[in-house]
């Protein structure tokens, strides 16, 4: 239900489920939580790539063994406690940059997976749906937090009442994600990315991620105080060390992410 290669510094990791749109099984869960956990702990991983295998991303939650006339009912809290709170906490933490390949349709909590991603590419014809409010739930997977930070309360309450779908280019104007791409050139710029990105002094990156994040709680004083302690910790790093001696070399930097 999930692939991952390591190529490059890069682990690709593809929702497989294609003929469901990748719609989330518990089984699917399970491996998406252990590729992130590789992710947190594999030296070798210096950047992640997320995206979809076939013509959608992922429709959110599989529906299909929720039939509420089966007695299927169940404590949704725990479903997302269980499976899908564990993943979206360990990337967000994960000191190492996530790009989301968004190469299609991206519903629910397939969504707001995608947009907790840190740099988010999608294709032109991929479209964004909080399909929540068209079952009777409320948007999960960080999207209540996500939209509203990214877009505002006025756009986050129009799209997550209406559930209408937001297509990429749109997504990309109102700054939800980074870039609306042409569809066949998705991927292979997706990859340029993230290789790039793992090449990249990876250490100092992983700082930025978490100073970005901080900087939604803290005032700018708090936050002056964060990013001195974080530069003093880059500035220590080998990266920094190598990248100026490689400017001054006048040759490219070749950063071990330490
Ligand atoms: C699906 C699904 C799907 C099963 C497409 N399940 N089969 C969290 C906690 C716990 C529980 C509940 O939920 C959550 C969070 C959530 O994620 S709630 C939101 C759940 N997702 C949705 O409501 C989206 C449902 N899907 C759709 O609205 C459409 O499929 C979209 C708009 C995503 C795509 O539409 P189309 O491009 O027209 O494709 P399709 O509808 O024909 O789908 C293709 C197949 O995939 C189809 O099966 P079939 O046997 O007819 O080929 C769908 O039934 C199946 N599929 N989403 N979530």
């Amino acid at each position: 239900t999930v692939l991952s290669r390591l190529d490059a510094g890069v682990l690709c990791i593809t929702l497989n489920r294609p003929d469901r749109l990748n719609a989330f099984t518990e089984e699917m869960h399970i491996a998406l939580r252990a590729e992130f956990e590789r992710a947190r702990d594999d030296d070798a991983v210096r950047a992640v790539l997320l995206t979809g295998a076939g013509r959608g991303f992922c429709a959110g939650q599989d529906l299909g063994d929720r039939d509420p006339r089966k007695g299927e009912a169940r404590d949704l809290g725990q479903t997302l406690d269980m499976f899908y709170n564990p993943t979206l906490r360990l990337m967000r933490d994960l000191k190492k940059p996530i790009v989301c390949a968004v190469n299609g349709v991206a519903a629910g909590a397939g969504a707001n997976v995608a947009l907790a991603c840190d740099i988010v590419l999608a294709a032109k014809s991929a479209k964004f749906i909080q399909a929540f409010s068209k079952i009777g739930l409320v948007p999960d997977a960080g999207g209540s937090w996500t939209l509203t930070r990214m877009i505002g309360e006025a756009r986050a309450k129009a799209l997550t009442m209406t559930a209408e779908p937001l297509m990429a280019e749109t997504a990309a104007d109102w700054g939800l994600i980074w870039k609306a791409v042409d569809d066949d050139a998705l991927i292979d710029e997706a990859t340029a990315l993230a290789e790039k990105l793992a090449a990249g002094p990876t250490f100092g990156l992983g700082l930025t991620k978490q100073l970005i994040h901080d900087a939604a709680t803290n005032d700018f004083d708090a936050q002056l105080d964060r990013e001195r302690d974080s530069q003093r910790a880059a500035g220590a790093s080998d990266d920094y060390k190598e990248g100026v001696i490689a400017f001054l070399e006048k040759r490219a930097p070749s950063f071990s992410g330490r």
